[in-house]
């Protein structure tokens, strides 16, 4: 099968793939060799030890888990939170946090979720790898082979949630086929990248990931005002040189020889999305989120759904506020997700 843009040799910013054209291995490589660097193959065992630290709620339990990773050069520790309703067997969000464990479980509505069927697992990013220019000297890199240097952050936490993902059946009441996995903004984008080379994940939510996320390049007007605002083209606070600017090390160094080229990559991000059917991807999008960009998630959207055909659902939803996951949108993920993971799946 034949990809309209494989390769980038179009070079049109209006081109988009048709969906006959569309081929989900090739825009996966795409996106490995293009922006995220290529998921290496790797040997590692990965042990669990209960940290014995329980915290019990009305409606289920947290605990606390030593994950320890043994690759070629030793063996690296980061500790998973995960919460469980009292239910036999529940679906389970994972997803990646920004501040640590602690922090997380105060944010996110675990009360809530655990109330409504749902467990919740995470891990601090920066305990994988640390989110800074250099990081990948100091985290689970570091006892994996050597070598690994085009494979950006993003594609490590990706790799990590696949990881934690085959890990989590072997504790009791987490429902297998049931794992969904989540992300805000940065961890949004991994989320999707992870949900989208790993099909054991059995659904995705996108909160606000944006750039290089869940928002169309093909259609914006970079805010260095190197092409003009006309037609269906918008103004973005984020492109492909701003977000490359700041965090390089997200990505694959070619990622960056795009900055002003956005409509040149040869992906856009309605086919990450779209790669992820027929398992059921939810976006979620914030009024004033500049850095999201609201219109061009709402456009992969759409783009998504004409690529995969209605093989699988792509949700979106829309709410007043800005950059930031709330308990609104949680609402939101659980009323998508009780609709389209399959029925008979958890008390
Ligand atoms: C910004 C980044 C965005 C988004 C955001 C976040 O600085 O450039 O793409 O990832 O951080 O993670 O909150």
């Amino acid at each position: 099968m034949t990809r309209g843009t494989a390769g980038g040799s179009t070079g049109s910013p209006d081109r988009a793939i048709t969906p006959a054209a569309f081929d989900r291995d090739q825009v996966i490589t795409d996106f490995g060799r293009v922006v995220y660097g290529v998921t290496p193959a790797l040997q590692v065992s990965v042990d669990s030890t209960d940290l014995a630290q329980q915290v019990m709620y009305g409606t289920g339990a947290e605990n606390r888990i030593r994950l320890t990773v043994t690759g070629p050069r030793g063996a690296y520790s980061f500790e998973l939170a995960l919460c469980l309703p009292n239910t036999d067997r529940s679906p389970v969000f994972l997803g990646l946090n920004f501040d640590g464990n602690d922090a997380a479980l105060q944010q996110w509505p675990i009360d809530l979720l655990l109330r409504r069927g749902y467990g919740v697992a995470t891990a601090h990013a920066s305990a994988i790898e640390p989110d800074r220019l250099g990081g990948a000297a100091d985290g689970i890199r570091t006892v994996l082979p050597e070598g690994l240097d085009d494979w950006g952050t993003l594609g490590v936490w990706a790799w990590a949630l696949s990881l934690i993902r085959r890990q989590l059946p072997s504790f009791a009441h987490v429902q297998a086929d049931k794992i969904i996995a989540i992300g805000h903004s940065r961890m949004g984008k991994a989320a999707l990248w992870a949900a989208a080379q790993d099909t054991g994940f059995a659904a995705v939510v996108s909160n606000e990931a944006g750039c290089s996320g869940d928002a169309l390049h093909r259609h914006l007007s970079t805010g260095s005002g190197h092409r003009p605002s006309t037609g269906s083209r918008h103004r973005v606070k984020e492109d492909i040189a701003a977000i490359t600017g700041k965090f390089p090390y997200w990505f694959t160094p070619s990622y960056a020889g795009y900055a002003g080229r956005d409509a040149e990559l040869p992906v856009d991000q309605d086919q990450l999305l779209a790669s992820i059917a027929p398992r059921p991807v939810c976006v979620g999008s914030a009024s004033e989120d500049d850095w999201a960009d609201p219109l061009g998630q709402f456009q992969a959207v759409l783009a998504a759904r004409e690529l995969n055909e209605g093989s699988g659902p792509v949700g979106f939803h829309l709410r007043p506020g800005d950059h930031a996951l709330l308990a609104e949108d949680w609402l939101h993920y659980l009323a998508f997700l009780d609709r389209h993971l399959s029925p008979g799946s958890h008390s």
